[in-house]
């Protein structure tokens, strides 16, 4: 098969956000776009040649198409081996898993996540190294560079690929094996989680919802909720992947996953509900009229993790992003184990885990995960509540409590003020910047202020400096607020505030009263309604 070199000019804004790149499917569309970013990767990574790589997507529009671009491309530059899930699906976390299962040197992963899908939504992709794990900052660095000069991309021209069995169809010198995407990833969790107890736990009566959103989750949740662990059929809502997600926003929090949270708060509400994102890496959960907040999800898990068979001899330690809650700190100090805070997205646990110096991971935009695989993973988190609940036969609402009765309470919400004019949005933060170092001492709205800094993280593992990382304001009192830009938005910027209150012995009140405090001062600080001319967030979670 003849390889073609076809001349190609860079295009601008090619620059990997927090989890890979995302633009609107459109802008993917776009002839050349998906060609550029793809083979800038492969020059980053010095080239295809002999390497083994895994592809697959979350089902979104445009997600086959790409795959067939990439497979042409992979061909073109030299793979020898192409892994794909049936359909073009793999869930993140599966992805990740196939990654390391066949010891391949990365994977393209297909998605934005979170993000809506359809053509005109968004669309997404990122490279995950030998790991298992999304590409560190020094390689996303070089991607973009790449991207910046490249001329031109390698690619075969040859008919469809069949994505629809599985198989191994030939194309030219390379080999492409088409799997099952959840069977490897499903007997993983067989490894991790004492099945047995969860299957009596459904046999008992225990009833669940799991809502997998239309998309990626649904047929991984049929296979080992529904079927390897006996519950009802019907456990599962939404379980079918849609190109557009049914139109829905599969992001798994109280306000786009509101019709499960309608019903865990209802009469009818089963024991557990629990839903996915777009790609699988994200989870939800929420008791009987109990909803536990991704902060406290992660502590929780990794006080209870020892009841899993596969963390039964403890956890190494233990890793949040700098923007999620204390909570998990504070079980790392009673278990007498190290915590660390990373800067948001994924790729920045990875050093930690490979190092063997935590084994559990998370963020407070509803990721957990541990040294399983080197992405965060929705029904790993789902499942080892499972466990959890099977082993201490109690409900959500009372492992939370008993949790908050044993270490206190960090009250905890997420402000988000989306479509914010990028100009405007900037200003805010230059402008909170340069304030930072005068505000220690100083009180805003009755609350003072201890320390204030801007984030920067030192990699303990291999020395690399990531900085502006988010703003981080302390207070007398134990609440924080920060301020950060997203990085995966595809319209204008989009601030998010995130406010935490601790207390010890005040764990009962409602969480924006508690919070009322930070709130007001965060504001205040930040001349907010000055630079952007509104406080309400658009998206409180
Ligand atoms: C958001 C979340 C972050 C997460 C990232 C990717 O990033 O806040 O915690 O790692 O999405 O998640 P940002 O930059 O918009 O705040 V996923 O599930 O969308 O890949
Ligand atoms: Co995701």
């Amino acid at each position: 098969m003849k390889i073609e070199t076809i001349a190609t000019n860079p295009i601008e804004g090619q620059m990997p956000g927090t989890s890979g790149l995302r633009k609107k499917t459109r802008v993917f569309m776009e002839p050349g776009y998906l060609e550029n970013f793809v083979q800038a990767t492969f020059d980053a990574i010095g080239g295809g040649e002999g390497k083994t790589l895994i592809v697959g997507g979350d089902g979104r529009y445009f997600n086959k198409v790409a795959i067939q671009t990439i497979l042409k491309m992979a061909a073109g530059n030299g793979v020898v081996k192409v892994i794909v899930g049936k359909d073009g699906i793999l869930s993140t976390p599966a992805a990740s898993h196939l990654i390391r299962l066949n010891k391949a040197d990365g994977g393209f992963i297909l998605s934005a996540s979170h993000n809506p899908g359809g053509i005109d939504e968004d669309f997404g992709i990122k490279f995950n190294g030998q790991n298992g794990g999304p590409a560190p900052e020094n390689l996303t660095a070089k991607i973009f560079d790449a991207t910046k000069t490249i001329a031109k991309f390698k690619t075969v021209s040859t008919a469809e690929i069949n994505l629809n069995a599985c198989g191994s169809p030939s194309l030219g010198a390379m080999e492409v094996q088409i799997v099952d995407p959840v069977e490897s990833y499903s007997a993983l969790m067989e490894t991790l989680f004492d099945f047995p107890a969860i299957r009596g736990l459904f046999k008992g009566g225990f009833t669940m919802c799991f809502d997998a959103m239309h998309a990626v989750t649904g047929p991984y949740a049929k296979a080992i909720l529904e079927g390897a662990l006996g519950a009802t059929e019907g456990t599962v809502a939404n379980g079918v992947p849609l190109e557009d997600f049914g139109k829905g926003h599969p992001d798994p929090n109280p306000i786009w996953a509101k019709t499960l949270m309608d019903l865990m708060m209802s009469s009818a509400a089963p024991d557990l509900g629990a839903a996915s994102d777009g790609d699988g890496d994200r989870n939800m959960i929420v008791g009987r009229g109990a909803y536990v907040t991704p902060s406290d999800s992660l502590a929780i898990l990794a006080a209870n993790a020892h009841l899993a068979p596969a963390y039964r001899d403890g956890l190494a330690g233990i890793a949040r992003s700098m923007p999620t809650s204390a909570a998990s700190d504070r079980v790392a100090k009673k278990l007498g184990i190290g915590s660390y805070e990373t800067p948001t997205g994924w790729k920045f646990f990875g050093n930690l885990l490979d190092a063997g110096k935590v084994t559990i991971c998370g963020e407070e935009s509803a990721g957990t995960g541990s040294s399983h695989v080197r992405e965060k993973d929705g029904l790993w988190a789902v499942l080892l509540w499972l466990n959890i609940l099977a082993v201490r036969k109690q409900s959500v609402a009372e492992i939370v409590s008993d949790h908050w009765q044993r270490f206190g309470r960090d009250y905890y919400s997420r402000y988000d003020y989306e479509n914010v004019a990028t100009g405007s949005a900037n200003q805010l933060m230059q402008s909170l910047c340069s304030k930072l170092p005068g505000l220690a001492g100083q009180a805003f709205a009755g609350m003072t202020v201890t320390a204030a800094d801007e984030f920067s993280y030192h990699d303990p593992v291999d020395g690399s400096v990531s900085n502006n990382q988010g703003i981080r304001i302390y207070f007398e009192g134990g609440s924080r607020a920060v301020f950060r830009l997203s990085g995966t938005g595809t319209q204008g910027a989009t601030i998010r505030l995130y406010l935490e209150q601790y207390s010890n012995t005040d764990i009962g009140r409602d969480t924006q009263e508690a919070l009322q405090g930070v709130r007001a001062a965060a504001q205040s600080i930040s001349d907010m309604n000055a630079h952007i001319g509104r406080v309400e967030p658009d998206v409180i979670t």
